[in-house]
């Protein structure tokens, strides 16, 4: 339970660096770190900072870094700029997977050190048992490689933590409801029964990144603590969130983790510029009420998200429920980017319904049967 046994209270805080909304991967990419900016306004114009802790945390030194990525990557990455890249030969470039998804821009060592020391000054505080719930919505790239970028990921500031964590914590579950698959962090720990990686996400052998299908369980000790849930295009709140609790609520009685990492990527929205579900912000919200329901110490990052006024009205609610508060469908209009909620300026905008639900309930139970299944083989 919650670290404070004489006391109902749960201790929320939030690390935000707000020089991470700065950045740019450049013109048309659809990663836009500015939707960070919205979705701080949302949460300090709800007034969500009178309950939580807020911080702002430092970068992440290059020491914290090189705890999970090669030296010669960072080093890359400290060191080039969009100026050597026009001079560089192409191997050099395409050895750190350089290109469309992972640009050279202005600044990307220091964003990616912003948004890994949010991460790991929010691991720290739920480390020390300052903070049950740890937020940081900058976080949760989760694709990012020991050996080079991936996906828009520069840094796995969710294996930085995670490996954090463990200097503690026995048993950390990592939970991703990105519409991606979490396979940077898969990777990681593929080896271990000491972290129990979960993903939920979109999977039919091509999309990215590829990876993902019920069959990857893990290897040697680690056998059995990767599960994986591949979905389809279209899914609905009502069978997202029922496969989500039937399949989550064994996993965490079964493996007892002492700590939960959730990303919360918002690109498994419906009407995400790069998605193909059907969720509204509230049944995204549900599977995180869910998780904190267990009363289990938790880091909740960010991840996904290309409809930037819909990732800031998800964060903004989600860190209203991690706070127990309920919020006015109606966005404060003294918000100073109020603009951007048009036309309808409620937080709960209808997302359902845009594209085909190509997941169908014959399928969707064959698919927890099999992670049941999984579940069987698990020695705890
Ligand atoms: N091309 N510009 C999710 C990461 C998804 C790989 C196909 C690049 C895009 C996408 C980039 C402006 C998370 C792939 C895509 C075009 C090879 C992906 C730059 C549009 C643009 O207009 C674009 C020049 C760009 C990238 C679309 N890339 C859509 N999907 C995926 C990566 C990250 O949400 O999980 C966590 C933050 N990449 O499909 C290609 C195969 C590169
Ligand atoms: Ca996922
Ligand atoms: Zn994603």
């Amino acid at each position: 339970y919650f670290s404070n046994p004489t006391s109902n209270k749960v201790n929320v805080s939030y690390h935000y660096n707000p020089e991470v909304s700065q950045y740019h991967y450049g013109a048309l990419h659809p990663m836009k770190p500015f939707r960070l900016m919205l979705t701080d306004h949302l949460v300090i114009s709800y007034k969500l900072y009178e309950k939580m802790d807020l911080y702002s945390p430092r970068r992440a030194t290059k020491e914290e870094l090189l705890e999970f990525h090669s030296e010669d990557y960072i080093n890359f990455l400290q060191t080039i700029t969009p100026e050597k890249t026009a001079k560089m030969n192409d191997q050099t470039l395409a050895q750190f997977n350089i290109g469309d998804d992972c640009p050279v821009f202005d600044g990307m060592y220091d964003y990616s050190a912003i948004y890994a020391g949010a991460s790991l000054d929010a691991s720290r505080k739920l480390i020390s048992g300052m903070s049950d719930i740890a937020i940081n919505w900058s976080g949760g790239l989760h694709h990012a490689k020991k050996f080079e970028p991936s996906g828009f990921c520069y840094v796995n500031d969710i294996v930085l933590s995670i490996i954090n964590l463990l200097r503690v914590h026995p048993r950390v579950m990592y939970i991703d409801i990105d519409l991606h698959h979490g396979d940077g962090v898969q990777e990681a720990f593929y080896t271990t029964d000491r972290v129990m990686t979960v993903s939920f996400h979109k999977y039919n052998g091509e999309f990215f990144p590829g990876t993902g299908s019920v069959d990857e369980t893990g290897i040697g000790k680690g056998k059995n603590y990767a599960i994986n849930v591949p979905l389809r295009d279209g899914i609905d709140d009502e069978s997202y969130i029922r496969l989500f609790k039937s399949i989550m609520e064994p996993l965490i009685t079964k493996f007892q983790p002492t700590c939960i990492v959730q990303q919360c990527g918002a690109d498994s929205l419906g009407y995400d510029r790069l998605g193909c579900f059907n969720l509204n912000i509230r049944a995204h919200g549900e599977c995180v009420k869910f998780i904190k329901s267990f009363g289990i110490p938790m880091l909740v990052l960010g991840g996904g998200g290309y409809t930037p006024r819909n990732v800031s009205r998800l964060w903004c609610y989600e860190t209203s429920v991690l706070n127990d508060i309920t919020l006015d469908h109606k966005i404060p209009n003294y918000l100073p980017t109020y603009d951007w909620f048009g036309p309808d300026y409620s937080l709960h905008p209808q997302l359902e319904g845009r594209i085909d639900n190509k997941n169908s309930k014959k399928y969707l139970e064959s698919v927890k049967q099999e992670v049941w299944e999984q579940l069987r083989y698990l020695n705890h």
